[in-house]
């Protein structure tokens, strides 16, 4: 279909990167950077409208329309080829078409996944090398069968116009068409393993989630892992590498994924995660050795960096980084840039794409086979109002509906406004491959078949001031906050019960070494129900975007809450009279 001049067959060694970095020279798809302070660092610059997920031009493509769900754009899988077929009519011609066989998960795993990705981009096929696990070890997995899913990808002309990233569970296929950027082209990534993941394990009794995993070693030496769901661009990364501050000493972070967790029942009636990918594929912008000290040594070598911008001695630079903005660089669109410049010298969506074996805090449990035991959900988003720093779901099906209520407000990662407030259940909206009504219900089904299941924590670390400044310093701190979840899911840690969930009393937050005053910690963990009667038909509404789809105890859940906000405003010399509500 696609008529490339050549093909080749990646097998993954050392020397076929080594060549297709040279053509990548030649081509302009690399830019060297200075091998000397960053050995084996590339510069990427992607078209000036391919910089982030086109969320409306990417389809679910199944039989039936009500199985993709409200939630994807759909088409029938015929009139969907019928569209693509001839957009990949002969789009590789004059190009080199690779067949990269990629692993999703650690080899030997059971539950580790094989696909094939045919690609004509060679910025494709050298990040699906540094984010999935390519060639032989995949082809050692799959042995003689034929259970991988068909990746087909073509750069096309790179037109908006004529871009589609389109999937079809029910053959275990994608087909993504006219961008070359990261999460809908590099298709082992939220394609495959988190879209058409979701699917599989809907199927099969798994979940494919949005979420990074970490591990916390307690100073008793008691290892905890939690795993967090949190819309793109809102602090995965970071999080995953997390430093804990030098006022608490005795804790020890380490790094097991930062974007996908697979999560499996255990036969110790606990739910195992691992993390299906090999490399990270961080937003640049505030990487620096303050925030992210971690991620930044991590990017000092073998990356990829995309959309950045470039200084004169060859090394790149972004808003954020520790060094002061260059007098003179070129902006990510190669055109000259000085701080006076009125656009940011580097794309707010500007990537760095590196081995996760880079990670200082990788954890021994990486490429474990059976993942590890989670004991803790985090559920986070972008929220300047209304929500607190954290709080604590009372059950499982609460801690669902907290998930399935989540709202954030929007980031670069995917092209429109920025900062604007949307639903985004589990952070997966953009990401779940089938109708979110039927994840919900597979949600409360994996809940109730383990007899351990994670205890749900809601976070924000976005809340604001009235005049917008940020009241909790994120980053290292947030361990503060990871402390009093880990204390509360062994029974202990102090909290108060509010309409939402329970929230920690103020002494129960750890602030050794912290400045923080205790009018700021109030307004942090502040629940003021007159604030939450107006999320109360958001959420109603959007529930019923899901129709029959939506599983009752969801219904239940926002009828409790409905009534706990409505105890909590009532004043109490009314209380216990029949309201006729
Ligand atoms: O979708 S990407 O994987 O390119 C980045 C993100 O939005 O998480
Ligand atoms: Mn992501």
């Amino acid at each position: 279909m696609t008529i490339p001049d050549r093909i080749v067959y990646c097998e993954g060694s050392e020397a076929e990167k080594h060549t297709i970095i040279k053509e990548c020279l030649v081509t302009g798809e690399l830019i060297e950077l200075n091998q000397k302070a960053l050995p084996g660092c590339y510069m990427h610059r992607s078209a000036p409208h391919d910089v982030a997920r086109t969320e409306h031009l990417t389809f679910v493509c199944t039989a039936r329309k009500d199985d993709a769900g409200p939630n994807n754009n759909w088409q029938a899988p015929d009139a969907a080829k019928a569209r693509l077929t001839p957009l990949f009519g002969g789009s590789m011609q004059g190009r080199t078409m690779y067949v990269v066989p990629f692993l999703m998960g650690p080899a030997g795993s059971r539950f580790s996944k094989v696909g094939v990705e045919i690609t004509d981009s060679r910025y494709v096929v050298l990040s699906m090398r540094i984010m999935t696990r390519v060639g032989q070890a995949a082809l050692d997995h799959l042995g003689t069968s034929d259970a991988f899913t068909r990746c087909l990808h073509s750069l096309g002309d790179l037109s908006p116009a004529r871009r589609f990233i389109m999937h079809f569970p029910e053959e275990n296929a994608v087909w993504s068409i006219g961008s070359g950027y990261g999460g809908n082209a590099l298709l082992g990534k939220k394609c495959m393993a988190l879209r058409l993941a979701s699917w599989l394990a809907k199927k099969e009794g798994w979940l494919a989630e949005h979420m990074l995993i970490l591990g916390l070693q307690d100073p008793q030496g008691k290892q905890h892992y939690v795993a967090g769901a949190f819309p793109s661009a809102c602090g995965k990364t970071n999080l995953a590498m997390l430093m804990p501050p030098a006022s608490m000493p005795g804790w020890t972070a380490t790094t097991v994924g930062d974007d996908i967790a697979w999560l499996r029942p255990g036969n110790d009636g606990r739910l195992w995660a691992l993390n299906p990918e090999a490399g990270f594929f961080g937003v640049v912008p505030g990487t620096s050795q303050r925030t992210n000290a971690t991620a930044f040594n991590m990017i000092q070598r073998n990356t990829i960096y995309t959309n950045v911008a470039l200084r004169p001695d060859g090394t790149p630079w972004w808003e954020g980084h520790d060094d002061p903005a260059p007098a003179h660089a070129l902006d990510w669109q190669g055109r000259p840039w000085n701080p006076s410049s009125p656009n940011k010298a580097a794309h707010p969506n500007s990537r760095f794409t590196t081995p996760a074996t880079q990670c200082a805090t990788l954890s021994p449990e990486f490429d474990n086979p059976e993942g590890v035991p989670i004991d803790a959900i985090l559920f986070g988003a972008r929220r300047q109002r209304r929500v607190p720093l954290v709080y604590e779901a009372g059950s499982w099906a609460h801690g669902t509906f907290l998930g399935a209520t989540l709202s954030s407000e929007t980031t670069a990662a995917a092209t429109g406004k920025v900062g604007v407030l949307r639903r985004d259940p589990m952070a997966m909206l953009p990401f779940c491959g089938y109708n979110m009504g039927d994840y919900f219900a597979h949600w409360l089904e994996m809940g109730a078949s383990v007899a351990k299941p994670p205890q749900i924590f809601r976070v924000n670390w976005f809340r604001t001031t009235d005049d917008g400044k940020f009241l909790w310093p994120g980053f290292g701190d947030n361990l503060r906050v990871l402390k009093w979840i880990l204390e509360r899911c062994e029974g202990h840690g102090k909290a108060v019960p509010s309409a939402i969930g329970a929230v920690p009393t103020l002494d129960a937050i750890d602030r050794k070494g912290l400045e923080i005053s205790d009018d700021d910690l109030s307004a942090l963990l502040k629940v003021d129900p007159a604030e939450w009667v107006e999320a109360l038909a958001g959420q109603e509404d959007f529930f019923r975007t899901f129709g029959e789809h939506l599983p009752p105890a969801m219904w239940d859940e926002q009828k409790h809450l409905a009534h706990r906000i409505e105890d909590a405003i009532t004043p109490h010399d009314l209380q216990g009279r029949d309201l006729g509500t």
